[in-house]
C-alpha cells in the first residue's frame, strides 16, 4: 500500500522489514533515504477489524531507476568475498634450463608456476555464493581440477624424460646421480659414483641441474596439495551455509561485522529456525530480528526521580570522539526542550587539553547553564553542594588515550568522589574494532554502565558497533549522527537502532 507526496512515499505492510523491502525493491537499494517509521493501526473490512501496520516514510532520491524488482531480481552484481589466503612461496623456473646444452622446453611443456595459478584463480570467485542464490550455475568451486594435477604431473614427467634422454646422450646414467632418497635414487652399488665426476664437467652440472629440478617439483607438488586442501576447507565453509544464513553472513561481513560475532550470530539464529527456515531469506532476517531483539541492551530514559540532589553523569572515553560536544547537545536536550525542562550545571574535569575549558564554556554560554572548573578531587565536594539545587550536573572528562594507563587510573581516583554518577563509555563509530576493544578494557579501569556511539554518519560499517553491544551486556544510551548541537543525538531504543542501522544488515540485494 503506498502514498505519493511528491519525493516523499509512505510504505505500509505488515513488519518494518517488510515495508524497507518493498522500498528496496520498488526503488533499489540506494534509490532512497528513509525519512521515519512507526507502527499504525490500520482499518480494514470497513473499520471492522483494526491491524498494527508498519508505515516506512521514505524520500525517494532523484538518481532512483524506480523499476520495481522481481523478489528474484533482488540478488545482483555482488563482488565475491575476497578472501585472504597465503601466498604459497614461488617457485622460480629454472632460467638455467635452456642453457648448459640442456634440451629446450616449450611453454608449453613448462610446469606451471604458482604465479600463473594465482593470476588464473584471480579470474575465478571463490565465493559464487551469488550464482548458488540465483540457481544460475552450480556451484563454483575454487578446488584445481584433478586435470590440473594430471597436466602437472605429465609435464613433470615429461621435463625429466627429456632431461634423462639428454644425459643417455651423454652417455651418463641420470639414475646413479639423482638425489639420495628420492625415486630416481640408486646407489655406488650402481658401479658409478657421482663424486668421480669433474664438478665442471657439462655432465656434472647437468647432474646437479637434475637433482635440483627433481627437488623442486616434490616441493611444488606437495604446494599443490596444500593450496589445494586450503581451498575446499573455504569452499566447504561458505556452501555448507543455507541460503538465507548464507546471505545473512554476507551482509554482516559486509558492514565489517567481525568473523568470529557473525559466527556467534548464525549460531544463536539458526537454533530458531528449521532448515527449510534457514534456507528462506526472509524467515532468517526475521529471525535474526528477534534475536537481536533479544540481544541488544539498551539504557532507560535518565531517571530524576531518585529523591538524592542532583542527577549526576559522567562522559569518559578516548580524544576526540565527542564527548564534550555530546555534553552540549544532551544539556540542550534537557534544559531546553518544553517537556523536560531541567536545570543543567556542567563539570569539567578537562584543565588538560588548552582550550577544552572554553570549549564547553562557549556551549555553557549558548544554553544559558552553569560551568565549573574541577581541578582537584577535593573540588568535587564544594561544587556538588553548591548545585544541589540542579537536576542534572553534566561532567566532562579529558580525553584520554586509552595507552595512559596512569591517567586513567587518576581520573578513575577523582571519579570515586560521585560513586552515585552514570558513567557513559563514549566511541565513534569510525574507530577500528581492534581499537574499540582496547579502549573498552582500558576504560574498564575508570568503569562506565552505558555506552554512547557518536559520528555515525561518518561511517557505514555497523558492524564493529554491533560485535561491541553483543558482546557486552553494557546498554546503548545515545546515538550521535553530526556535529550540530542540539539535533544530532538520538536517544537509543531497539527500534531506532534497528531502523537507521540494524535494517541494512538485513537486506536482500
Ligand atoms: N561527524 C561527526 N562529528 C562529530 C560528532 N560528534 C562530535 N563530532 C566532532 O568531533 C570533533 C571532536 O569533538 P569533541 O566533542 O571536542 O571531542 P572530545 O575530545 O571527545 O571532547 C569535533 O570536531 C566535533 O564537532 C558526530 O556525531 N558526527
Ligand atoms: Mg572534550
Amino acid at each position: 500500500m503506498t502514498t505519493d507526496y511528491n519525493s516523499l512515499e509512505i510504505i505500509t505492510a505488515d513488519t518494518s522489514f517488510e515495508a524497507k523491502l518493498n522500498a528496496e525493491e520498488k526503488y533499489g537499494k540506494d534509490g532512497f533515504k528513509i525519512v521515519n517509521g512507526k507502527t499504525v493501526n490500520k482499518s480494514k473490512w470497513l473499520g471492522f477489524i483494526k491491524k498494527e501496520m508498519y508505515e516506512l516514510t521514505i524520500k525517494i532520491e532523484n538518481n532512483s531507476t524506480a523499476l520495481p524488482k522481481t523478489f528474484n531480481q533482488i540478488n545482483i552484481d555482488i563482488p565475491p568475498t575476497p578472501i585472504k589466503r597465503e601466498r604459497p612461496p614461488e617457485v622460480p623456473i629454472p632460467d638455467f634450463i635452456t642453457e648448459d646444452g640442456l634440451p629446450e622446453l616449450k611453454l608449453s611443456d613448462r610446469p606451471i608456476t604458482y604465479s600463473n595459478n594465482l593470476s588464473s584463480r584471480k579470474m575465478r570467485p571463490v565465493n559464487s555464493i551469488r550464482s548458488i542464490q540465483e540457481g544460475i550455475k552450480p556451484p563454483h568451486s575454487q578446488k584445481f581440477d584433478q586435470s590440473d594435477t594430471e597436466n602437472f604431473d605429465f609435464t613433470a614427467k615429461k621435463m625429466l624424460e627429456k632431461l634423462v634422454e639428454h644425459k643417455n646422450k651423454t652417455k651418463l646414467d641420470p639414475i646413479a646421480f639423482a638425489p639420495k632418497n628420492s625415486s630416481l635414487s640408486g646407489t655406488k652399488d650402481n658401479g658409478i659414483n657421482p663424486e668421480n665426476t669433474e664438478c665442471n664437467s657439462p655432465n656434472a652440472i647437468s647432474i646437479q641441474l637434475l637433482r635440483q629440478m627433481e627437488g623442486m617439483l616434490k616441493t611444488m607438488q606437495e604446494q599443490m596439495k596444500h593450496l589445494n586442501n586450503q581451498s575446499q576447507e573455504l569452499i566447504y565453509d561458505e556452501h555448507k551455509l543455507p541460503k538465507g544464513l548464507c546471505e545473512m553472513k554476507r551482509n554482516l561481513a559486509e558492514v565489517e561485522t567481525p568473523n568470529d560475532v557473525i559466527q556467534k550470530i548464525i549460531a544463536g539464529v539458526s537454533q530458531s529456525l528449521t532448515p527449510e527456515e534457514q534456507n528462506n531469506p526472509l524467515q532468517t532476517a526475521k529471525a535474526y530480528e528477534n534475536w537481536c531483539v533479544d540481544k541488544l541492551k539498551f539504557s532507560d530514559e535518565l531517571d530524576f526521580d531518585n529523591g538524592n540532589g542532583p542527577k549526576v553523569i559522567v562522559l569518559i572515553g578516548p580524544t576526540g570522539v565527542g564527548k564534550t560536544t555530546t555534553i552540549a547537545k544532551l544539556a540542550a536536550i534537557y534544559s531546553l526542550s518544553k517537556k523536560q525542562k531541567k536545570s543543567v550545571a556542567f563539570f569539567t574535569l578537562d584543565t588538560y587539553r588548552i582550550g577544552a575549558p572554553e570549549q564547553l564554556e562557549h556551549y555553557a554560554q549558548h544554553l544559558d547553564i552553569n560551568m565549573e572548573i574541577i581541578y582537584s578531587a577535593a573540588d568535587i565536594d564544594e561544587k556538588l553542594k553548591e548545585h544541589q539545587d540542579k537536576d542534572l550536573i553534566i561532567v566532562d572528562t579529558a580525553g584520554r588515550c586509552q595507552k595512559e594507563t596512569d591517567e586513567l587510573k587518576k581520573l578513575s581516583k577523582i571519579l570515586e568522589r560521585l560513586p552515585n554518577a552514570s558513567k557513559y563509555l563514549v566511541l565513534s563509530a569510525t574507530s577500528k574494532y581492534i581499537d574499540l576493544i582496547d579502549t573498552l578494557e582500558k576504560f574498564g579501569l575508570v568503569g562506565y554502565d552505558n555506552l554512547i556511539f557518536t559520528k555515525l554518519d561518518e561511517t557505514n560499517s555497523i558492524g564493529p558497533l554491533l560485535a561491541i553491544m553483543l558482546q557486552k551486556n553494557t546498554p546503548l544510551a545515545y546515538v550521535t549522527d553530526g556535529q550540530q548541537v542540539p539535533t544530532n543525538i538520538n536517544k537509543a531504543d531497539f527500534e531506532y537502532f534497528y531502523n537507521n542501522f540494524l535494517s541494512n544488515t538485513m537486506m536482500f540485494r
